[in-house]
């Protein structure tokens, strides 16, 4: 993350917007069992437990035990959705459980952490020659390619200044 802090340009400051934050992750949760049960996120998403059958909660911790610190909230008819935000110094997995049942009933939050250097697309440490000659290797339209900086399915110019941006070693 310190790579766009770092660059105080406009162009930065685009890519972080585009980058997936706040989106809301859908979970079902029925007897006995939350769908999906492993949940991939990033800080920032909102995940989102919808209550579809039965008594339940969301449990942050293991082994039945409440970590004291995370979630812990109820889903039934009565309150039938409970939003966990992933906060930004989140760790890289959350368990967590329902707790009348936990024996069985578990999931995992797994955090996302930002690349650290994204724009180093040969991850030599350094963004340099190398990586711009990648970049305009694949110059133009182009689905969830590592030099499509600001994801919009096309390697143009603004990849082009978002990549000499962060110029330097990371
Ligand atoms: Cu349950």
């Amino acid at each position: 993350m310190h790579v766009w802090t770092r660059a105080a340009s406009g162009v930065a400051a685009g890519v972080v917007a585009l980058a997936a934050h706040g989106e809301i992750i859908p979970v079902s949760v029925s007897d006995f069992e939350y769908s999906p049960s492993v949940i991939a996120a990033a800080p920032g998403d909102t995940v989102r437990f919808q209550w579809v059958s039965g008594f339940h909660t969301v449990t942050a911790g293991v082994d039945c035990s409440y970590d004291g610190v995370g979630f812990n909230g109820p889903l039934y008819a009565g309150s039938p959705v409970f939003d966990v935000v992933i906060p930004e110094d989140a760790t890289d997995e959350i368990p967590f459980f329902c707790l009348p049942h936990c024996s069985f009933m578990t999931g995992t939050i797994v955090v996302a952490t930002a690349p650290v250097c994204p724009a180093d697309l040969d991850g030599s440490g350094s963004v340099d020659f190398s990586d711009l000659l990648q970049l305009l290797s694949v110059w133009g339209p182009c689905e969830d390619c590592d030099a499509d900086l600001d994801g919009d399915d096309s390697v143009g110019f603004n990849d082009l200044l978002a990549m000499l941006a962060v110029w330097g070693p990371c």
